[in-house]
């Protein structure tokens, strides 16, 4: 238990380096293209976390996920995307919905028994 949560923390660090690093560029872009929000996405056996990302139509997303302990995909059907996650590589793409609804996505290499419910939606909602 305390070594899963240093290994939580540590993560966490990671990320909030990886969010530093992608806040300068996304003020660059804000200035120059009207705003884009970063959404950062953990995997880890069994989860997406979040596993709901609230996004508005017509808002530009960059999506940075990534993986900590495994090397989980990231299948996303509506998109006809996927990614591998693999841990210490973040995995980025852009987000620009144009209409309500919900686009899912699920792991797609098997990762342990929980494996099944490895899976999330981005829901969309008009502003
Ligand atoms: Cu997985």
């Amino acid at each position: 238990m305390s070594a899963n949560g240093c290994m939580r923390r540590r993560s966490v660090l990671g990320i909030g380096a990886l969010a530093a690093g992608a806040w300068s560029l996304g003020s660059l872009v804000q200035a120059q293209a009207g705003g884009i929000r970063t959404v950062e996405i953990v995997a880890r056996r069994f989860s997406f976390e979040p596993a709901q990302v609230p996004i508005k139509v017509g808002e530009r997303v960059q999506v940075v996920v990534q993986a900590v302990d495994f090397v989980h995909g990231m299948n996303i059907p509506d998109l006809g995307k996927r990614y591998d996650l693999v841990p210490g590589t973040p995995t980025r793409f852009e987000l620009n919905p144009g209409a309500p609804g919900t686009i899912d996505f699920l792991c797609d290499n098997f990762c342990g028994e929980g494996h099944e419910n490895m899976h999330g939606r981005f829901v969309i909602s008009k502003v």
